[in-house]
């Protein structure tokens, strides 16, 4: 799929205190919207056009927009969040989002984050993590199947979201840790088995058939050098002490 579009959101000042899993210390608001603009300066390489929100405070991880919606050609799912301190964030993103799709909301108890949502294709792998539950996934996959895409769930044994330790990086190849490698839902594709030192580099995100890499991750770029795509790195070591990577800062469509 070729993506013309992204929708991101400025990270606030307050980044620090969103919720975080890691113990790699504060984040400096400073240099994560450093990083953010280097970000959005790749996508715009990439031909995107980018339409950025402006910050907001009392949302400190409102910048991982992946998380609160899901973006198809035919329809766009607003999503509940699993974490309660982020639900709020679904109305600042929803007006945007129904400029470009329908949109439909997951509801009450029905639990998603976006980061846990990998598409291939016409085929959704969705991670029953500790923020999506079987409610939101049987929901997401009652509407989109009347498009046409299969939903598979897919138990998410480590990292916070599916997309945390497993994404599609192009030439029918996935990139996993080797908790993931052995399952069955991947049996179709490639595996390129992260590094259990580099697992953090398993959130690569494959767009227009080029690859965005977090920089500081050599064997995971050898590994990914041999699909012959082109390849851009990016400092993310910001956004990583908050558990966000590459794909959670834009929905791309
Ligand atoms: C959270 O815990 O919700 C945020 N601090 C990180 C969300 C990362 N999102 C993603 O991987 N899609």
């Amino acid at each position: 799929m070729y993506f013309t579009h992204a929708i991101t959101r400025l990270p606030a000042d307050t980044v620090a205190a969103g919720l975080t899993t890691a113990s790699l210390g504060a984040p400096d608001a400073a240099l994560t919207r450093q990083q953010f603009r280097e970000y959005i300066d790749i996508l715009l390489q990439l031909g995107l056009t980018v339409t950025t929100l402006p910050a907001l405070p009392d949302f400190p991880d409102a910048h991982f927009v992946e998380d609160v919606a899901v973006m198809m050609p035919e329809l766009a799912i607003i999503t509940h969040p699993g974490a309660a301190a982020r639900r709020g964030e679904v109305h600042s993103i929803a007006p945007l989002v129904s400029r470009f799709r329908h949109a439909l909301w997951l509801g009450e108890g029905e639990h998603m984050d976006g980061g846990d949502v990998l598409m291939v294709d016409k085929r959704f792998f969705i991670g029953l993590s500790s923020r999506t539950n079987e409610a939101g996934i049987s929901r997401f996959a009652r509407e989109v199947e009347k498009f046409g895409y299969s939903v598979q769930a897919v138990p998410v044994a480590s990292g916070l979201h599916l997309k945390s330790v497993v994404n599609y990086v192009g030439r029918n190849t996935v990139l996993l840790s080797a908790s993931a490698a052995d399952e069955p839902a991947f049996r179709d594709f490639r595996h390129i088995v992260l590094d259990p030192a580099e697992e953090y580099a398993g959130n690569t995100l494959w767009i227009n058939n080029t690859l965005i890499t977090p920089s500081g991750y050599p064997h995971t770029l050898r590994q990914l050098q041999q699909l012959d795509l082109p390849i851009i790195q990016t400092d993310t070591s910001e956004i990583r002490k908050m558990d966000g990577g590459l794909t959670c800062l834009s929905l791309r469509f």
